[in-house]
């Protein structure tokens, strides 16, 4: 089935890689760092922000700097710079990957076809700070003269994981009469379940869609005018409805009034794009100050990215570590842990970075790749998961690399818990490295009063392997510039591992096939019409569900 394969694997660097892995897999963690006892501050990255411990993986500086020599064989440092310059990276769709210009706090011209996108870009930011602005202190008010205190953002994607994801986080920075609500799933409940919490005189929808032709914000975009318009008459819709787009003309098609539209451009991809005016909802909700800071934030790691030699790069670390677990140890997954509530929905907006991102299986030299690319991103918030899915990561049969993001200090300071939760996350990484040796396992069932008989039993079940990769990322609390490090420090952790598999991280062909073929369903379970002939199982399914729903 494949054609020519791209053989980044069997460059000079690569070949070293494997070959040393052969000697290195079966070393221990805690060996090295028994022998070892500045290990921690050797692997270790410390910026003002935060701080990043990669001392707890199965590494030393020999594979650190094959590593390194992979990442320069494949030109990291140049292919950096052509993202900040630039350059027309994605490939595929011919197109500039510029989501750092939109944090640009120097304002360094960016030219993109011969001109500089800093001017539009402030332009837009210009008007998101006065929007946002007037409607938090009640100058852009609803049809009937009421502010407006229920944001509601439709959109979905890269339209509504990342506002949903930092608003969420930034929870703490909300105006105190403010509230957000998202609208993304095409299910009509996701429609019913937030209308029957807002009032029409007091919402305003935000329809974030970069194309504006995308079915589910669309149709619920429509749903919502529609109850609107039936409460308040179809004057209202000015003063209700404002779209985030890069299509004007279909903006304009859909009702609302251009003025009231946020441009963005072409060069930002979708999930990368919270920082341009998707991200209104965030300025709203926690104020263009705020907003600002977590521009800054992001602009901080993007120097760092930028300026900073590789070895001592966090993202670049970060990318390099995940290459070597994923191609050389097989480990295919990678679990990311939040000990913050606030923080919640960072693993579900990851699995679209990462995923969207890197789930691909055709190079930048347009061949089939011949190794493993994106591992499969889940995560959820500490100690929660510890209760579920935990169980895997220590005893499971895969290894799953983990990150744990770990504020010192949370926002809400109460008796211990915010001990028992730091506790609880440093214990994991500690654990997953150490583990429990059967003899450790056996000694301490024995010091439990259980039999001969029990213990025999018993030491294997209790026992750990250990060995268990961890990242910990600490940092003091999560606030806007914070979020903004943390965030970016992910986007181009997931650029350097795209730029290592030789592949473009920015597009998302990948989602098309589904969409086309939904099309085709449509008419069918609509009335009888038949579309593309479609295999057994689908036909039975669709002949099932009509059946059902009559
Ligand atoms: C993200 C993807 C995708 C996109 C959604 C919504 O990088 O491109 O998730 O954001 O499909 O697209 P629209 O914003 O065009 O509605």
């Amino acid at each position: 089935m494949f054609g020519k394969k791209t053989e980044v694997n069997k460059t000079r660097a690569w070949k070293k890689l494997e070959s040393y892995y052969k000697k290195f897999r079966k070393t221990e963690m805690r060996d090295l760092f028994y022998k070892d006892p500045q290990r921690a501050e050797r692997y270790n990255i410390n910026l003002e922000s935060v701080m990043l411990d990669y001392s707890k993986n199965i590494i030393n500086d020999r594979v650190l700097a094959y590593l390194l020599a992979l990442a320069k064989e494949r030109k990291l440092p140049e292919k950096i710079n052509a993202m900040f310059s630039g350059e027309k990276i994605n490939i595929s769709e011919d197109r500039a990957v510029l989501h750092v210009a939109l944090r640009n706090r120097a304002n360094t011209p960016i030219y993109v076809d011969g001109k500089n996108v800093m001017p539009e870009i402030n332009t837009v930011l210009a008007k998101v700070k006065k929007f946002s602005e007037d409607v938090r202190l009640g100058k852009f008010v609803g049809h009937t003269g009421k502010k407006l205190t229920n944001i509601v953002n439709i959109g979905i994607g890269g339209s509504y994981l990342g506002p949903k994801m930092a608003t969420e986080a930034l929870k703490r920075y909300w105006a105190k009469d403010i509230k957000c609500y998202f609208i993304s799933n095409i299910d009509g409940t996701a429609c019913c379940e937030v209308l029957n919490k807002v009032d029409p005189e007091t919402t305003l929808f935000i329809v974030s869609s970069k194309t504006f032709t995308t079915i589910e914000t669309l149709t619920n975009a429509k749903t919502c005018r529609k109850w609107l318009v039936d409460a308040l008459g179809e004057h209202a819709v000015a003063k209700h409805f404002v779209a985030v787009s890069t299509n004007a003309k279909e903006v304009a098609k859909f009702g609302i009034d251009v003025e009231n539209m946020f441009e963005f451009w072409n060069f930002v991809g979708g999930r990368y794009s919270m920082w341009s005016a998707i991200g209104l909802p965030i300025a709203i909700a926690i104020g263009m100050d705020n907003f600002e800071k977590m521009l800054e934030g992001a602009y901080s790691m993007d120097m760092h990215f930028k300026e900073t030699e590789l070895g001592k790069n966090i993202p670049v670390i970060l990318g390099l570590l995940s290459v070597w677990y994923n191609d050389f140890f097989n480990y295919h997954s990678h679990a990311v842990i939040p000990y913050d509530q606030y923080l919640q929905y960072v693993p579900e907006y990851l699995q679209q970075l990462v995923m969207e991102s890197n789930g691909k299986f055709v190079s930048n030299n347009n061949e089939y790749v011949r190794y493993a690319t994106s591992p499969v991103l889940f995560g959820g918030p500490g100690t929660d998961v510890q209760h579920s899915f935990f169980q895997m990561i220590h005893q499971g049969t895969s290894v799953i690399p983990c990150d744990f993001i770990v504020p010192a200090i949370s926002h809400n300071e109460i008796g211990d818990h915010h001990e028992i939760l730091l506790a609880n996350a440093l214990a994991q990484g500690e654990a997953l490295m150490k583990g429990k040796t059967i003899k450790e396992a056996a000694e301490e069932l024995k010091k439990a009063g259980k039999s001969k008989e029990e213990v025999n039993f018993l030491k294997k079940f209790k026992s750990f392997p250990g060995n268990r990769p961890s990242n910990t990322l600490v940092f003091k609390k999560i606030d806007p510039y914070t979020l903004g490090v943390l965030i970016a420090i992910y986007e181009h952790k997931t650029f350097v591992e795209g730029v290592l598999w030789n592949i473009n991280s920015f597009d998302q062909m990948g989602v098309e096939l589904g969409k086309q073929m939904a099309l085709s369903i449509l008419p069918e379970l609509q009335n009888n019409a038949f579309g593309i002939e479609h295999d057994s199982s689908t036909k039975n399914l669709i002949k099932v569900i009509k059946k059902l729903r009559k």
